[in-house]
């Protein structure tokens, strides 16, 4: 699966996913992943990006043709499929279904904004989808951008070390996690739950199930 990120900091994204199970995933070719900043594509000597809204209003609108060349540019890779998604509050809440329906493209083409946000005639044109991590705002697209790869990614086959192991992240079934444990049995005085050191792997199952309907029954209600 090969992600491209539109964006003014490439150096960002490419450094942050470099790490752990997303750098492992380039590593091993699993996924790939390029940047394209529209700052490259601005004409004027200043390399403009931005300019004021119309219609007054504080910060600055990121302009339609550096971001529209920067997409033109990555949709030269010939890819069988693709979606152009734009990361903005404004989005659809991402979910757990949403990225696991979105392994099944071959290309994604993320654009992280920045600013106050950008020129609505780019996202009308260029992007197929816009998609959100969450109800608040942050300075730029790029951490939403990285997320949604980081999620997307340890669901490909061949990337976390136990194929199961993304099948019971939580969430995977609509359910919040169970409590995990490891060594020491005992800190400050706590203790592991028994069940955990039976070696009863029916019970430890019937234990985990329980907990993970209890958390989330308490966290989502
Ligand atoms: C965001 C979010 C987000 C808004 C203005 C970038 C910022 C700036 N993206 N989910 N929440 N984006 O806050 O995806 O341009």
């Amino acid at each position: 699966m090969r992600f491209d990120v539109v964006t003014l900091f490439p150096e960002m994204v490419l450094g942050a996913a470099h790490y752990g199970v997303t750098g492992k995933a380039i590593e091993k070719n699993i996924v790939s992943l390029v940047t394209w900043n529209p700052r490259d594509y601005a004409t004027d000597k200043h390399k403009t990006v931005d300019d004021k809204s119309y219609g007054g209003g504080p910060g600055m609108v990121m302009k339609c043709m550096p971001l529209h060349q920067a997409v033109s540019d990555a949709k030269q890779y010939s890819a069988q499929s693709r979606r152009v998604v734009f990361l903005s509050p404004q989005g659809r809440p991402i979910k757990q279904a949403l990225l696991a329906d979105a392994c099944c493209y071959e290309q994604l083409i993320l654009i992280a904004g920045r600013y106050e946000g950008v020129d609505q005639r780019f996202i009308d044109l260029d992007c197929d989808e816009e998609w959100s991590v969450g109800d608040y705002v942050l300075s730029g697209g790029e951490l939403a951008a990285l997320t949604v790869i980081d999620a997307i990614t340890r669901l490909l086959p061949g990337v976390l070390g136990d194929a199961d192991s993304a099948k019971q992240d939580s969430h995977a079934h609509g359910l919040l996690d169970f409590p995990h444990y490891t060594r020491p049995e005992c800190f400050n005085g706590l203790t592991v739950p028994a069940v955990l050191l039976s070696g009863n792997h029916a019970d430890i199952q019937r234990w985990r199930t329980k907990q993970a309907l209890g958390n989330t029954w308490l966290k989502t209600s």
